[in-house]
């Protein structure tokens, strides 16, 4: 059975656990919160970050090399276009989404609202935070808008990781009330809306939002009563420790 260690709220999990859902492949979760990761954890994955697989002795870091090890591993439905100029296409959106909605939706949003209060008992900065929604959030959209098809998802009938890697980063954005402003940015907003409507994110959905205003430590057993699919061992520990990366 394919584990996944990291909590549902990352948008970097959130798109891992995506691709197993569309996959209707079997998965369990170790729900943490990366800094509350143990020493094991610091093995587990160098960088300390999440998601990390572990599917028997094999261990991986890093959601786009995850996402890749899922699609080798069951190929259909094809998460991948088989169009190797829309296969690049795609792989291109998903580092622009790992990459730079990473930074603006998460480090400089999500962050400095919800993660630098609920994990260190710290005040986040308000000015980074209007800068951000004033420039930086405006041009990813502005991007996302040129990329976005006329209906539907990006490379035709089926959601593909072009469409899971943007969309993921949404859900946290609305978690500090940021919402696409539909009449600046229609065929963005359509995009994202019709993406974050189709089943694998309508069932994840339903755990994250379960355990959003959940305090870290309860987090596992209210998974558990959800009847999420939550694995036996956890790797998290009980005082928090700050990353190793820069942002
Ligand atoms: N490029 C990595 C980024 C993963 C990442 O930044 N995860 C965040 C959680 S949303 C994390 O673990 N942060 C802890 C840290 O950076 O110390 C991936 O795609 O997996």
């Amino acid at each position: 059975m394919i584990k996944i260690v990291g909590s549902y709220l990352s948008p970097y999990v959130r798109k891992v656990l995506a691709c197993l859902e569309a996959k209707d492949l079997a998965y369990e979760v170790d729900p943490i919160v990366p800094f509350f990761g143990d020493d094991r954890f610091s093995k587990l994955s160098p960088l300390r970050r999440i998601p990390v697989l572990i599917d028997g002795d094999l261990v991986l870091s890093d959601s786009s090399v995850i996402c890749q090890y899922i699609e080798d591993k069951q190929p259909e439905p094809a998460l991948f276009p088989a169009d190797i100029r829309d296969r690049a296409r795609a792989r291109w959106l998903e580092e622009f989404a790992d990459t730079r909605m990473g930074d603006v939706f998460i480090w400089r949003l999500f962050n400095q609202i919800a993660i630098r209060p609920s994990v260190w008992g710290e005040k986040g900065d308000r000015e980074l935070v209007d800068r951000t929604l004033k420039e930086d959030v405006p041009a990813v959209l502005d991007y996302l808008e040129s990329e976005a098809p006329a209906e539907g998802f990006r490379f035709g009938p089926t959601l593909s990781i072009g469409d899971i890697a943007p969309a993921c980063f949404f859900r946290n954005a609305a978690w500090v009330r940021f919402q696409i402003d539909a009449a600046r940015w229609p065929r963005a907003d359509a995009w994202m809306g019709h993406t974050l409507a189709s089943p694998p994110f309508k069932t994840l959905a339903k755990i994250e939002d379960a355990i959003l205003r959940t305090p870290i430590p309860e987090q596992r057993n209210a998974l558990m009563a959800l009847g999420a699919p939550i694995a036996g061992e956890t790797f998290a520990t009980g005082a928090p420790r700050r990353g190793i990366m820069p942002t």
